[in-house]
């Protein structure tokens, strides 16, 4: 009997994926059988994700995904980017279309929510960042926000969670995603009820912490009555997307620096127990829950949104640049100046090169005309800023670890771009490895398979590695 598929839905802030594994002579296969563009939108001044497409296209993909696997499909399982979450009403229907971190109302918060709790004490309660665009301050600007008292209390799930939740009916947390609300302790793992309660925010609206290959329950509602579908379960994988794709990696990440580049790059490596030093938080490293055991210790650098909304921005204009293009291109200039990557102003959305002139003419660098036939200089200074972020991340942790790292794991959509990889190595002088473009698809299958197996009992790290490894050699 042929072994049953799974499916892996990951949500990404420029497109959300479906993906199918099937067996075929034993061997996997796994194939994006749906893929639906996202992306942030402006509405009534706020800054919001599409829910209702994000459902509508990830139930078009399922369908697709139902078509294609005759042989059943044994579980789904859903990972995506952190930090957001959706808010329901009474009847377990979304109470508003979600806010997407960016939204500047958090800003206000952060400086408010810093009075009240210093940012060192939360740092070293919980281990994550205190970054203004963790969950905590996301629900503290609910409270703050129009309907404040009927939007603080209402039930939150995050947003990978409320798909799961979408799909089972049942509304958990997972623990790598709730690492990155900012309000989980780094001793209990559970959530920190002393943190809510000096910000005042309610325990009763968030959801129960399970872990990572927690089997949640059978696939329920119109989806559940096609023929693939009949014994599917619903699986909670590492819902943070950053924690799947490192779960995705088939290999060991022993002094191993990875990079885990998307919109952001996560650039940092596992450790096996907390490091919440002075040093740490203001090297802007964060610890956050791993999916097997350990944490990923990390700093987040705005990567390759910054050259997506300048394409945006261009393509709008008609100078449509394809990405393999612009990469080519931008191996033959020079870069105009070195940005920081960290600068709020590249994080927001919206007039990309002019926020860069700003950001080169901040820091004593020409500004680069923004004309047709520049582009590929903008990109070639994001690289490059970029690469020379990358060496500064591994300097800094190797001061805090006390050791040198040996090599570089590069995964995600940006491990394609050759220049990159190339200036990464220049700049850090250690070599780069390769992994999956679809690294969290990998991870997210890799606990499905590593949690089917375990059957209930805690899911353990050789296995996860085990099948990850099995899935890239497929
Ligand atoms: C990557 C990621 C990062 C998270 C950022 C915002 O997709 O999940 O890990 O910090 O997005 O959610």
């Amino acid at each position: 009997m042929q072994r049953p598929a799974r499916v892996a839905i990951d949500l990404g802030a420029e497109s959300c994926r479906v993906s199918l594994l099937r067996w075929r002579d034993g061997k996997p296969a796994i194939e994006v059988v749906h893929r639906i563009p996202n992306g942030p939108v402006h509405r009534g001044g706020s800054l919001l994700w599409p829910l209702g497409s994000i459902l509508a296209g990830l139930e078009d993909g399922l369908r697709k995904a139902a078509a294609a696997a005759p042989e059943g499909i044994a579980s789904i399982a859903v990972d995506g980017w952190g930090v957001d979450y959706v808010r329901l009403a009474p009847d377990g229907k979304p109470l508003r279309e979600p806010f997407c971190y960016r939204d500047e109302r958090t800003v206000a918060v952060k400086d408010a929510a810093d009075r009240l709790v210093p940012p060192f004490d939360l740092y070293q309660r919980t281990g994550a960042l205190p970054h203004r665009i963790n969950t905590v301050y996301q629900l503290l600007a609910d409270s703050a926000g129009h309907g404040a008292e009927i939007v603080s209390r209402a039930p939150w799930v995050m947003f990978p969670e409320f798909i799961l939740y979408w799909l089972s009916g049942r509304r958990v947390a997972e623990y790598t995603s709730a690492t990155h609300t900012g309000l989980v302790s780094l001793t209990t793992g559970g959530w920190d009820a002393e943190v809510f309660r000096l910000l005042g925010l309610p325990l009763e609206a968030a959801p129960p912490i399970v872990h990572a290959g927690t089997i949640i329950g059978p696939l329920q509602g119109p989806l559940a009555q096609l023929g693939a579908f009949r014994e599917t379960q619903i699986i909670a994988p590492a819902a943070h997307d950053t924690a799947s794709a490192i779960a995705g990696i088939p290999a060991s990440l022993d002094s191993a620096f990875y990079i885990s580049s998307g919109t952001w790059s996560l650039a940092g490596s596992m450790i096996p127990a907390p490091i919440t030093t002075r040093a740490a938080l203001s090297a802007g490293y964060t610890n956050l829950g791993a999916a097997a055991g350990g944490l990923l210790f990390h700093s987040l650098i705005n990567s390759m949104w910054v050259l997506k909304q300048c394409m945006d921005g261009w393509a709008a204009e008609g100078r449509n640049w394809p990405i393999e293009d612009l990469v080519t291109k931008a191996a033959a200039c020079h870069a105009a100046g070195v940005l920081d990557m960290d600068a709020e102003a590249l994080m927001l959305d919206s007039g990309m090169p002019a926020r860069i002139n700003a950001e080169l003419t901040r820091r004593g660098f020409a500004p680069i005309p923004d004309v047709a036939g520049n582009e590929p200089l903008f990109a070639r200074t994001i690289f490059e800023s970029l690469a020379i972020r990358y060496a500064a991340a591994i300097a800094n942790l190797e001061r805090m670890l006390g050791r040198k790292l040996q090599r570089i794991q590069m995964t995600g959509g940006a491990a394609r771009n050759k220049l990159l990889v190339a200036l990464t190595e220049q700049h850090t002088g250690l070599p780069v490895t390769i992994g999956a473009t679809e690294s969290s698809t990998i991870g997210n299958l890799a606990v499905q398979l590593a949690a089917s197996e375990a059957g209930g009992r805690q899911l353990s790290a050789q296995a996860v590695l085990h099948w990850a490894q099995r899935l890239c050699e497929g």
